[in-house]
């Protein structure tokens, strides 16, 4: 298993589990003061999340929720930027989620320490770009796209096929010639799975585990998590610190999360407990 994990300039311990922070630069219904409102908004969010601990921040301009609109490359880059020049002097790594290769390039080339991509570097060009940098990539798993991925998804066993998946990604990548402590595997809670396959993989985390790649789980507020308390989106603070930490016991070493203080006060009643206080 790996030490540490290298990203960028950084290298990031992974003996304690590590938090990143959400940032989304994605104007939506509610809050849409203009495009610099909304970096600054991102950039005062990011700061506060600096604040709370993050020890990675995950900045993304495109929507991957089910059923989201696409945007083009300009747009997402006009809205990703501002953030990531805004939230350099913070310290702290910046992870962009993104899918398109254009968007890779730019952001590698103004310091960005990872790469998060929802469909594991699966757009012609994105394996280049990311072993022509020094940047850490999340590899993770999806089935279908965002548009459809939720309409009906079908696994035989999704704990084998999505570790199948990750590990065959991560053997491309490393055959390419990005090191294995660049790499991240994510089973992608959420993506094309519906909440008993969410929950077969959060409870079989281990097994992705073993393929010797930190695991990053993102359950933050979920759809999921709706499901199961009954509670919306903007209430799922408890679920969500829950899933986090039951990810954590079963072998992530990194967890997406948008609530971030919440999140390092759970994982530190656990390291207590298992005497790394
Ligand atoms: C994930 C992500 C995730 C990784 C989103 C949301 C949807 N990237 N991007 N893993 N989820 N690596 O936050 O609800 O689970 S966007």
């Amino acid at each position: 298993m790996t030490e540490v994990l290298r990203c960028g300039r950084s290298e990031l311990p992974l003996e304690r589990p590590l938090v990143m922070g959400v940032v989304n630069v994605t104007p939506d219904s509610f809050y849409d003061g203009g495009r610099h409102a909304v970096a600054a908004a991102a950039i005062a969010h990011a700061r506060q999340l600096a604040g709370e601990g993050a020890d990675l921040l995950d900045v993304g301009g495109e929507s991957s929720r089910p059923g989201a609109a696409p945007v083009t490359v300009e747009e997402e880059l006009a809205r990703i930027l501002p953030v990531l020049e805004g939230i350099a002097e913070l310290g702290v790594p910046v992870s962009i989620d993104t899918t398109k290769p254009e968007v890779m390039r730019t952001v590698l080339a103004r310091g960005a320490a990872m790469i998060n991509d929802i469909t594991a570097l699966a757009a012609p060009g994105a394996l280049e770009l990311l072993v022509a940098s020094d940047a850490a990539v999340c590899l993770m798993h999806m089935q279908g796209s965002p548009r459809t991925m939720q309409a009906d998804p079908t696994y035989a066993d999704v704990t084998a096929e999505v570790r199948d998946f990750l590990g065959a990604r991560a053997a491309t990548c490393i055959k390419a010639g990005i090191a294995h402590d660049r790499i991240v595997v994510d089973p992608g809670f959420g993506f094309g799975k519906t909440v008993e396959h969410n929950l077969t993989l959060l409870a079989r985390l281990r097994e992705i585990a073993a393929l010797g790649f930190p695991v990053l789980a993102g359950w933050s507020r979920k759809s999921s998590l709706g499901r199961i308390t009954g509670r919306p989106a903007d209430d799922r603070l408890a679920a969500s610190v829950a899933a986090a930490m039951l990810a954590v016991q079963r072998g992530a070493k990194i967890v997406r999360v948008h609530d971030v203080a919440a999140t390092r006060d759970a994982l530190a009643v656990l390291a207590a407990m298992e005497g790394r206080a």
